[in-house]
């Protein structure tokens, strides 16, 4: 965790940086040498197509180059990919399923969070700001069939739009948990609604995105992975109906089927909201 006192895009950059380095996907990286040819090859054509179609300039030519450099150095390229092709590859990944639509996993994710059994409260601070979020449903196979003891994890940001482990000053496992549903694949999560996610303005995706003149901004969203024995393991995120941002998401990742039914919480304070997953089997 970052001991700076201020929010950075370095900082936040290279937590997610170092926690891709920690996250066992690159051990089993041996692509072939035919694929790596294929791809590499044509990633490589596209940018030369772009360069000669487009008559691209030195100065041009030394921006990218400067800029690519500056990606790396504030630990960027996690969220550079996952911004902006991600949401391709997890289309190829997934469209295939039956059951329910996914998302991307997106820079923030870390395994392991505390495990409780539902009904549980997530993680939070004695003072986390926001509204109340009651989060409940059933996770079910494609055959109808209730998935006993399916395991929910959730991580989602702050009502400032911050994640632990990604911010400074935040408890390590601050709107965090893995929750196990009941026998009938029941579950009931408290937690608190995020608020929309904005991209570092300070860093290098910052800068592209200021410089192209586009907007920073994500949708406030809940992120899950949703698994249960002999299924494949969903990730997914879910999204609030009326925030401005779900039309036009920077990293392109909204779908309708992932948008929340939010009503006025029946007990207490705050809201609630109603949502089943669908797992396909393996
Ligand atoms: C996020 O919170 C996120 O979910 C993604 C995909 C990219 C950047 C920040
Ligand atoms: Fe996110």
């Amino acid at each position: 965790m970052s001991t700076e006192t201020t929010a950075s895009a370095a900082a936040s950059g290279n937590a997610a940086t170092d926690r891709f380095r920690e996250s066992g996907k690159t051990s089993s990286l041996a692509v072939d040498v035919e694929r790596v040819n294929l791809l590499a090859s044509k990633l490589i054509k596209a940018a030369n197509d772009i360069v000669l179609e487009e008559r691209v300039s030195y100065d041009e030519f030394n921006a990218l180059k400067s800029w690519l450099i500056k990606v790396g150095a504030d630990g960027e390229w996690p969220l550079f990919l996952d911004v902006w092709l991600e949401h391709s590859v997890e289309d190829v990944a997934t469209d295939h399923r039956e059951g329910n639509k996914g998302s991307i996993e997106g820079p923030y994710y870390v395994p392991e969070a505390p495990e409780q059994k539902s009904p549980a409260t997530i993680q939070m601070r004695d003072d986390e700001k926001g509204t109340s979020l009651l989060f409940q449903g059933q996770v079910r196979s494609t055959d109808g069939s209730a998935l006993s003891n399916a395991k929910i994890e959730l991580w989602h940001a702050d009502e400032e739009g911050f994640y632990s482990q990604f911010a400074p000053n935040i408890p390590q496992w601050n709107l965090r948990g893995t929750f196990i549903a009941d026998a009938e694949g029941n579950f009931q999560i408290n937690t608190m609604q995020p608020a929309p996610y904005q991209i570092p303005t300070d860093g290098a995706c910052g800068q592209l995105i200021a410089a192209a003149g586009w907007h920073a901004w994500r949708p406030a969203h809940l992120h899950l992975k949703v698994s249960a024995p002999g299924h494949e393991l969903l990730t997914a995120q879910l999204y609030f109906p009326g925030d401005e941002h779900n039309d036009d998401d920077i990293a392109t990742a909204v779908k309708p089927e992932l948008l929340l039914d939010i009503k006025p919480a029946t007990e207490g304070t705050g809201v609630q909201t109603t949502y089943d997953f669908v797992l396909d089997p393996v």
